[in-house]
């Protein structure tokens, strides 16, 4: 099993590059803002409480992220591997997957971090608002509280995977083509 979280902050292009990421390395891509966005679409009573602290660019509780996770986990008895886009995004949750993915006898294999800068997050976001439908994209405020959110509870669980050193960066300004190259020589180093 080979198992990868792509990491980085709100718009670093997560999403974008996991499409193809699964598609090229035949993972079962597990993102929890699609798991959330699931629940808000089905008007579940966890999707209403997400939605109130999305709209205000907050994170949701841990326990109901690490609770949808196993979840899918379980849901997937047969993944080759999993790409976790999105998640973990707090330490706590960081410890969560692990104790989950040991359960199953297997563990997170690399953890590569998307690299951009702060104007370019906003500027993507924004400009993805224009046609997402997605309310946490159309106000510049809540972006930047997305971002705050990164900065303070997020960015510290690259150090969490820093001491088993399975950490690296990637520019994730350029083009879609040459980041997705450069993410995918640096999952082969992995392999
Ligand atoms: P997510 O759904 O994870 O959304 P995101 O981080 O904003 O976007 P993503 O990373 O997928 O977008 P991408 O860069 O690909 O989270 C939404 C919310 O859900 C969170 O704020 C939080 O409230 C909640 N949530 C989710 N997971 C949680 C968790 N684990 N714990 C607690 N709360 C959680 O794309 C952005 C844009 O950039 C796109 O328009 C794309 O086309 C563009 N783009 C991508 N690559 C580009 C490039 N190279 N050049 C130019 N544009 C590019």
């Amino acid at each position: 099993m080979f198992n990868l979280i792509l990491f980085g902050p709100p718009g670093s292009g997560k999403g974008t590059q996991s499409e193809r990421l699964i598609s090229k390395y035949g993972l079962k891509h597990l993102s929890t803002g699609d798991l959330l966005r699931s629940e808000i679409a089905a008007q579940t009573a966890l999707g209403m409480e997400a939605k109130k602290l999305m709209d205000k660019g907050q994170l949701v509780p841990d326990e109901v992220v690490i609770g949808m996770i196993s979840t899918a986990l379980d849901n997937n008895p047969q993944a080759k591997g999993f790409l976790f886009d999105g998640f973990p995004r707090t330490t706590a949750q960081a410890e969560g997957l692990d104790k989950l993915l040991k359960l199953k006898g297997t563990q997170i294999n690399a953890f590569i971090s998307l690299v951009v800068s702060e104007e370019e997050l906003v500027k993507r976001l924004l400009n993805r608002g224009l046609t997402s439908g997605r309310s946490d994209d159309t106000n510049e405020d809540v972006i930047r509280a997305r971002i705050t959110e990164y900065k303070n509870k997020t960015s510290i669980v690259a150090d969490y995977y820093k001491q088993f050193d399975k950490f690296t960066e990637v520019k994730g300004e350029g083009s879609i083509d040459d980041i997705f190259n450069a993410l995918c020589k640096e999952i082969d180093s992995h392999m």
